[in-house]
């Protein structure tokens, strides 16, 4: 896969690129059955605990699964090739480490929305992370994305240029979420077909809407970093996942299988 100038040059100067056809109608199809059988099974697991809410998750309105590749290799195959090394050198360079790996699924439920936040936001104010390098998110969609369903919308960083730096994010209850910008740009929304990769740096501020349709909305996140950074509380240690991808410009992957 090449990147051609005109992406590039809107991943430095906007904070984000389009990548169409990320995914290819095969790739498509195991990401999502990857995700259905993950949502099933966190739907089980809290209907056999009996509860509503497990972390983030909440029942029939939304789920964050980390991490899906453990039981489904054939992501790795993904998350690992040759593809997702040359969009890492297209735009954080010649290092790149797994930060992040998840899906992140709306169901039919009106209270599904996401306030404006960068990623490095929540992972410094919320995750404990200490401040980093900015690092690279993929947001993938599995469905078509429109408004109906709550896909996400953008601020380029040149309509609001102190997030090119890392904004304060304080916790609102009113959202139920970290907010980092409270400002009038209503940003622009990513309409997108299933397949469609948007790559952004983790300071891009976004956000994402309700999901109004009758049937859930799919999102696939990886996430790369080019230095791997801490915990605030470095006892702790490593903040991100750490599997290297490019180290150096050295490829450090191999297929799972
Ligand atoms: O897929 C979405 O709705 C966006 C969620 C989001 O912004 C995030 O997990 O950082």
């Amino acid at each position: 896969m090449v990147f051609n100038e005109t992406q590039r040059r809107s991943f430095t100067k906007q904070g984000f690129m389009i990548v169409q056809e990320f995914l290819d109608k095969t790739e498509l199809e195991i990401v999502r059955r990857a995700c259905d059988r993950e949502v099933k099974n966190i739907v089980a697991e809290m209907r056999s605990k009996g509860i509503s809410e497990q972390g983030i998750n909440v029942l029939d309105r939304k789920y964050f699964i980390n991490n899906a590749r453990i039981q489904n290799p054939k992501l790795a195959d993904i998350i690992f090739s040759e593809k997702t090394e040359a969009l890492c050198r297209a735009t954080i360079g010649e290092t790149a480490y797994l930060h992040n790996e998840q899906f992140v699924v709306k169901m039919m439920n009106k209270v599904t929305s996401f306030a404006w936040h960068q990623d490095s936001g929540y992972s410094v104010y919320n995750g404990g992370a200490a401040p980093h390098e900015p690092y690279l998110t993929c947001w993938i969609a599995l469905d078509d994305m429109s408004e109906d369903n709550g896909t996400i919308s953008i601020l380029p960083f040149p309509r609001y240029t102190p997030a090119r730096k890392l904004l304060k994010h304080t916790w609102s209850d009113e959202v139920n979420a970290m907010v980092g910008y409270n400002g009038e740009d209503p940003g622009d929304l990513i309409e997108v077909p299933a397949g469609t990769l948007v790559a952004f740096s983790s300071r891009l501020l976004h956000k994402s809407g309700a999901n109004t349709t009758l049937r859930p909305r799919r999102g696939y996140f990886i996430a790369f970093t080019p230095t791997l950074f801490l915990h605030q509380d470095e006892t702790k240690g490593i903040y991100s996942q750490g599997n290297p991808l490019i180290e150096d410009g050295k490829t450090r992957w191999s297929r799972s299988h």
